[in-house]
């Protein structure tokens, strides 16, 4: 794996850090492909329960390398197929990814923050859409997760002035889950992800499975889709585990199955 993506165990938790800081993080080819690798690796260890995805203290990323890409043609984007080789592999992740922001999340920045399954923003952070600045427009996701995330108002607002919002207006306006102060970022959101890679795989995955649903479905299917998850629930050994535990008072030990 290249090194401008670092990558680290923490307990049950894979970090998967973002390492161009002479460029602010800037995503290209090799970003992608690299986070793609990192998740894959993680995806097959069986002791990993949660992946978070981060920058630095500057930048998550401040979008798509503009030197790298300011002199293509239509058709080199297409058949290249730039930057979305490997790009959807976060959204494709079974096991949960947090963002963990600091500093800018601009344009491809803020979509794969927003590809993730939940941001945590330190105070520092600031998301925003201003491809128009370059002549050009989101493409992986800015006009699509954003007015999901909030609102059609807001999300116009920020695709067509180019302004950024910061983490205050982020939490507010429901783009982020958590803010924290900056200097607690890490350990906050670390210790978020052990909570949740705590606690039995498979439903973790199904829970994750069911939330996305939500946004790809009418309520009724979601609602089905939902009571089918939770009824397959009870064919875990781990469910019988977590109910016995709670009976017994004791804390369970989930098998991951
Ligand atoms: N690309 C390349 N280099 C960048 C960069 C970027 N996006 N952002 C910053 N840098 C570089 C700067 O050029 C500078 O390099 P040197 O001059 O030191 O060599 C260094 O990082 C530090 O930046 P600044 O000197 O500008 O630092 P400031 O603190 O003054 O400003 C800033 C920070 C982040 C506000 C500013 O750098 C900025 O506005 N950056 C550009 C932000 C931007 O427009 N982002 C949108 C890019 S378009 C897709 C996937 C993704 C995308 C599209 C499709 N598919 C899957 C299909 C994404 C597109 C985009 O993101």
């Amino acid at each position: 794996m290249s090194n401008v993506i670092l990558s680290e165990i923490h307990g049950k938790v894979g970090l998967i850090r973002i390492n161009r800081p002479e460029a602010m993080n800037a995503l290209n080819n090799d970003v992608v492909d690299g986070i793609a690798a990192a998740i894959d690796a993680f995806e097959a260890d069986e002791n990993i329960g949660c992946i978070v995805l981060t920058g630095s203290e500057k930048a998550f990323a401040a979008g798509a390398d503009i030197g790298f890409m300011k002199d293509f043609d239509y058709m080199h984007a297409y058949k290249t197929d730039f930057i979305t080789r490997n790009w959807e592999r976060i959204k494709t992740a079974r096991k949960p990814v947090i963002a963990a922001v600091a500093g800018f999340a601009l344009g491809g920045g803020c979509e794969m923050a927003m590809m993730c399954d939940m941001i945590f923003a330190a105070d520092t952070a600031r998301f925003g859409q201003p491809e128009i600045r370059l002549g050009t427009m989101p493409g992986a996701g800015g006009t699509q997760r954003l007015p999901r995330a909030v609102g059609k108002a807001k999300a116009m607002d920020l695709c067509l002035t180019a302004r950024m919002m910061d983490a205050a207006e982020a939490e507010k306006s429901g783009l982020v889950a958590r803010v924290i102060p900056a200097e607690q970022l890490m350990e906050e959101t670390l210790k978020a992800a052990a909570t949740i890679a705590g606690y039995s795989l498979p439903v973790i995955m199904m829970i994750k499975e069911a939330v996305n649903r939500s946004f790809e479905s009418s309520l009724n299917e979601g609602l089905l889709f939902e009571r089918r998850a939770f009824h397959a629930s009870f064919g875990l050994e781990d469910q019988k585990e977590g109910m016995a535990a709670f009976v017994e008072k004791r804390k369970p030990a989930f098998k991951n199955r």
